[in-house]
């Protein structure tokens, strides 16, 4: 068993697992990691529901604590942890305060409904979704949302002790589903999206003025939380294929360099890493869920081919009857 002090539970496709383990990778704190697949529905169950009763990832367990909500994970990281860069500064300070409006402005992006709605409206995306066929195929999406719903509806009749919890997901879900599969709200989501990209651009110009020449970054040359946010957010509209529309060279130089620049960061490079795995769990758990299905389909080939190859013996064993 690891003496590591934090246990985050999370998956490692979901952005604001990745907000966590972003800022665990740049304070450099080894940490124990429980993946809770949200594709297989692993936030749902009680075990999970009771450490958190909204079903949603990352947490972190420190000992008995438990924090939930990712830029808590973050505060309460930087304030344990006191290796690496200091990710949220004093909010007494200049900076601290800037740093503290940029999490707040860029946590505000509903990024849920951008993700949810580009997959259910996949013709919004201008380059492609960079992911697997199987989970950007919106007939099978759109069931597997209808599945998720009326598994929350009856987990809340099978556990009444979690009910009133599992009722407010349930009720929570099918909202949000009802809101990501509206085309015109998603393309109201994605125009507020690029105003907030046009005053990230103008943001990262005041801070390349001040920063004399040295690397910058969001708020300044140090890298911090707000750092965080925006890279995990810059990702994710690389992977749903709008960087041509917010990071565009000629249109925001600024976001479109930070994006090449952000690459050469260990902690980003580690993220990327683990990210990737979660597509090679999708595939495993594809190749796994269809082994019943390739067995029967062997057993029927053979028995085929062995009809074949004896089709007298079997007719005269008939006859003779
Ligand atoms: N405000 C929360 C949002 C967490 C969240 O929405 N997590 C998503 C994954 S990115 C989730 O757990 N979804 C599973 C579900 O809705 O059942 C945070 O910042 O941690």
């Amino acid at each position: 068993m690891s003496d590591n002090k934090f246990t985050l539970y999370y998956f490692q496709a979901s952005y604001y697992s990745q907000k966590a383990i972003l800022a665990l990778f740049e304070k450099g704190c080894p940490f124990n990691r429980k993946i809770i697949n949200i594709q297989n529905g692993e936030q749902k169950t009680p075990e999970y529901m009771k450490m958190n009763p909204q079903g949603l990832v990352p947490l972190l367990k420190d000992g008995d604590k438990i924090v939930v909500e990712s830029e808590k994970i973050i505060d309460y990281v930087d304030d344990q942890v006191k290796s690496g860069p200091k990710l949220v500064p004093d909010p007494n300070t200049s900076v601290g305060k800037e740093v503290k409006r940029l999490r707040e402005f860029i946590d505000a992006i509903r990024i849920e409904i951008v993700t949810y709605g580009l997959l259910f409206n996949p013709e919004l995306s201008t380059t492609g979704i960079k992911l697997p066929k199987m989970v950007t195929n919106v007939k099978r999406f759109k069931e597997k949302t209808q599945e998720n719903v009326a598994s929350l509806e009856e987990a809340a009749q099978k556990y009444p002790d979690l009910r009133d919890n599992y009722i407010a997901k349930y009720q929570k879900t099918k909202k949000f589903y009802e809101d990501t599969m509206n085309k015109e709200n998603v393309i109201e989501h994605l125009e507020d999206t690029e105003h907030r990209c046009e005053y990230l651009e103008e943001c990262l110009k005041r801070s390349k003025e001040s920063s004399g020449g040295e690397e910058y970054w969001l708020t300044g040359t140090q890298f911090n939380a707000a750092d965080i946010l925006l890279v995990v957010f810059m990702d994710r509209i690389v992977m749903l294929g709008l960087e041509d529309r917010y990071f565009c060279k000629t249109k925001r130089p600024l976001l479109y360099d930070y994006l090449q620049r952000i690459g050469q960061r260990k902690s980003v490079q580690m993220l990327r890493a683990d990210v990737k795995t979660a597509f090679t769990m999708t595939l495993w758990n594809a190749a796994k869920a269809a082994v019943p299905y390739v067995v029967v389909l062997g057993l029927a080939i053979g028995a085929g081919v062995w009809l074949m190859k004896n089709k007298s013996r079997v007719i005269n064993a008939f006859v003779e009857k």
